[in-house]
């Protein structure tokens, strides 16, 4: 039945849609179904008690990988070709299709896994500025080492059981391929069409808007800001952008990888705080296309982060994206300035620190 009250358009209360550019897609957002009765469960979390070192984890330093090779006795990160890989390189390729309902595509590519630090029993957030920005130098080596011999390379970071980690030892991974995947593929060419429209990136025209607007702005220091995006569809969803025009990971300075890495400790102790447990998240980063494109005029392009949390209302309870999600189009509750805002409002202190100083 149609609500026939006059009063006008409020976001915070009643159904509308938010275009997303990057992708060309739609989500609805009900921030009206956040007065609905709760019946789940809604207790903190227990973070899993994991020890500094393993010789049984294969991830750790001196550990021995799947494929009996010994692990150095590494001190900062540490890289290797993952064991088992999702795409090779110079297996045989699949013919021309047969019917335009059956096509097939060669899936070229290398998959590697970079522990982000010795110790099992830390997370970004825990994680000193300085060896964050370790992280960040070594995403930038893989980027150009693995770009110039792929056209997409894709670091990203799956955190927590509930996104499918199977290893709690700080890691992400690298899947370099020799084609662009679909996210990468929508990404290009909305940035591009808005480029040519506009003459101006649309990411950076975002963070103009957004450093203006502020309601949806979580963290910020001079060369970068963390943002719920306008079009997010997580709850809690981040984007972490620079203000400057970047291409792509290796392009960034020694001072903004510092800045970086302080920019993401701040948010991601907010995560970490807001249900008081290690937050989940499959994180990524997108830029500009590598390989064959590295000789292409990539300006539409804009370096950023994306963070997808699965977390709706406490460290247990999750959103999921089923039903209407699968079958229509995402549908989020709570609107992305309110999630800013309580992220915004969070402690910059991670909670485990403050439970240790009040031991
Ligand atoms: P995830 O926890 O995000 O799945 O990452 C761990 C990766 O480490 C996974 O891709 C690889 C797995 O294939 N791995 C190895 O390459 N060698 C091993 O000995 C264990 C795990």
């Amino acid at each position: 039945m149609a609500d026939s009250s006059p009063a006008p358009f409020d976001p915070k209360e009643h159904p509308h849609m938010r275009y997303n550019p990057l992708s060309g897609e739609w989500v609805l957002v009900s921030p009206h179904r956040l007065k609905r009765p709760w019946k789940g469960q809604v207790e903190k979390g227990q973070d899993e008690v994991v020890p500094p070192w393993d010789p049984k984890n294969p991830l750790c330093p001196r550990a021995v990988r799947a494929n009996d090779e010994v692990n150095p006795d590494y001190q900062n990160t540490f890289v290797f070709g993952n064991d088992f890989p999702a795409m090779l390189r110079g297996t045989p390729e699949p013919g021309p299709s047969k019917h335009p309902l059956l096509q097939a595509a060669p899936a070229g590519g290398s998959c590697r896994v970079m522990c982000f630090h010795p110790r099992s029993d830390v997370t970004l957030p825990l994680m000193t500025t300085p060896d964050i920005t370790k992280v960040i130098d070594e995403w930038a080596v893989q980027t150009e080492d693995l770009g110039s011999t792929h056209e997409w390379v894709q670091v990203f970071e799956n955190k927590g059981k509930m996104m499918g980690c199977s290893n709690p030892h700080p890691h992400c991974q690298i899947w370099a391929c020799q084609f662009l995947p679909n996210e990468a593929q929508k990404s290009d060419t909305n940035q591009r069409a808005y480029y040519k429209e506009h003459g101006k990136q649309l990411l950076l025209d975002y963070v103009e808007l957004e450093m203006k607007e502020k309601e949806r702005v979580i963290a910020e220091n001079p060369h970068w800001l963390a943002v719920v995006p306008y079009w997010a569809s997580w709850p809690y969803q981040v984007m972490l952008l620079p203000k400057r025009h970047v291409l792509r990971l290796p392009d960034l300075t020694s001072e903004e990888r510092t800045s970086l890495a302080e920019v993401m400790k701040e948010f991601l102790i907010k995560y970490d705080n807001l249900f008081e447990c290690s937050f989940p998240y499959s994180m990524g980063w997108h830029g500009a296309p590598t390989g064959s494109y590295l000789k292409e005029d990539c300006s539409h392009w804009q370096l950023h982060a994306i963070y997808y949390p699965p977390l709706l209302r406490s460290a247990t309870v999750r959103k999921f994206m089923v039903g209407f999600e699968m079958l229509g189009q995402p549908q989020r509750d709570l609107t992305a300035e309110q999630a800013a805002e309580k992220l915004r409002s969070l402690p910059n202190i991670h909670y485990k620190v403050k439970q240790e100083e009040q031991k």
